[in-house]
């Protein structure tokens, strides 16, 4: 069955923008965050997971350690993170395996080619690359599926586009203990993770191969991701599982995208934990425990943002479908952005909700211009725009109300650029902010 057949709650609109924008340059800013050089930089730092999981209907203080005590220094974010992670692999997406023994393959002028091995066992998948004008060698950006995405924005703004197909490495409509695709043939088809970091683990390898390549074409130290609303949520967790990714940019996202997952039972007509666990193997296995009792997860949502700092995320929400849980994910780029914040990052991210036509997946002119600033900063360095929230007026979340916990000053690192301001918002938006 086809995956728009699958679609049988909200009507997918996806229509190809094709809207140009005309790319300015200037100086090059250092105020972007570089990407890590690594996948998973605090792989060396020691996690012991909880005995236990005490019930928490506020989200999960991000700075205080499994140890119980707060983080005090910039410095200290790099083993908390690594804390993090093994949190939403264990009780959320299932893990992300490694990098791979062998990981070959091609870079050309059209595409890229993948071939892994790992415990002995091989598959391989391959994306399609469409170039902007230019000789290069271009930045690029990973676009999730095929759909909802400006490309044409993306490439007028310099950079390339990869056209990844998710499915061909993590296949949707498969039962929960036959998982198919290029990822489930190395790790098995009875894998406990998820498609969401299934296909984050496919996105990995395209990177691998692109760093291999010797950069002549495509610069695998300037790559973002971006897709809508399945794909979506597989762009935010491939950002947030792979600190090499420049910039992430989820679009309409929904439940098992950005939304905190204890936000969504109470938002009116958002989709359901359980729809979202039961719709199609996204989350991993370990996640059907919570779909019922979101407040014993020792992670939510505001940390898979947190995962992604400092570096640029750019989140996009639809508030006119309320299937699409964008108070929940309001929610979340709020408590998220106060790690962004703590780290002197704060204007790295960009949340906007606020936009006029409600079809999902739409092509939108508000996005336009946020979409070629976040590329010119975090891919091209070439402007040092802040990040801005725009938080519809229909669907604000009040991030008071999810938390008991402070923001911490963190000694430490460079300055942050951007006091916090009273009301949560940060950056220059003019947009309803959360009340
Ligand atoms: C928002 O993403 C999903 C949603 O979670 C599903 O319930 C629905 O069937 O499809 C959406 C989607 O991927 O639309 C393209």
């Amino acid at each position: 069955r086809s995956k728009i057949g699958s679609m049988i709650v909200i009507p997918v609109l996806a229509i190809a923008g094709a809207v140009s924008v005309t790319a300015t340059t200037g100086p090059a800013y250092a105020d972007s965050v570089a990407a890590a050089p690594v996948e998973d930089e605090g792989a060396d730092c020691p996690v012991t997971l909880p005995g236990s999981l005490p019930a928490n209907s506020k989200l999960p203080d991000p700075f205080k350690k499994l140890d119980g005590t707060r983080i005090s220094a910039k410095s200290d974010w790099r083993c908390r993170r690594a804390e993090i992670k093994k949190l939403a692999e264990r009780y959320v997406y299932g893990e992300k395996p490694r990098k791979p023994a062998t990981v070959t393959g091609t870079v050309s002028r059209t595409g890229v080619t993948v071939n892994v091995t790992d415990n002995g066992r091989s598959a391989s998948f391959s994306a399609r690359v469409e170039l902007p004008s230019g000789s290069g060698p271009f930045p690029a950006v990973v676009v999730v599926g095929g759909f909802g995405a400006d490309t044409a924005t993306i490439k007028a703004s310099g950079a390339a586009v990869i056209n990844y197909d998710p499915l061909a490495v993590g296949r949707e409509g498969t039962p929960r203990n036959n998982k198919q695709g290029a990822f489930y043939s190395v790790y098995g088809s009875s894998s406990s993770t998820g498609l969401l970091v299934a296909w984050a683990w496919g996105a990995s390898r395209i990177i691998d191969v692109i760093e291999k390549s010797g950069g002549g074409i495509l610069k695998a130290e300037a790559i973002g991701v971006t897709g809508c609303s399945r794909y979506g949520k597989g762009a935010m967790a491939i950002g947030a599982f792979d600190q090499r990714i420049a910039l992430t940019m989820p679009i309409e996202s929904g439940s098992a995208g950005a939304p905190i997952f204890r936000g969504i039972p109470g938002e009116s007509g958002a989709q359901p934990l359980s729809s979202a666990y039961g719709e199609q193997p996204w989350l991993g296995d370990a996640f059907g425990s919570f779909t019922g009792n979101p407040a014993a997860l020792p992670v939510d949502t505001h940390q898979t943002v947190a995962m992604v700092a400092p570096r640029g995320l750019f989140i996009m929400e639809n508030p006119h479908i309320d299937w699409l849980a964008a108070r929940s994910g309001s929610v979340a780029a709020l408590g998220g952005a106060e790690v962004y914040k703590a780290l002197g990052a704060g204007d790295n991210i960009t949340y906007w909700s606020d936009i006029q036509d409600g079809s999902h997946c739409a092509a939108r002119p508000e996005w336009r211009t946020p979409l070629q600033q976040n590329i010119q900063k975090h891919l091209l360095k070439t402007s040092s725009a802040p990040g801005v929230f725009r938080i519809s007026g229909k669907k604000a979340g009040n991030l008071a109300t999810w938390r008991d916990w402070q923001t911490p000053n963190l000694s430490g690192g460079p300055a942050d650029p951007l006091p916090p301001t009273p009301n949560g918002c940060i950056g220059t938006g003019t947009g309803t902010g959360p009340t």
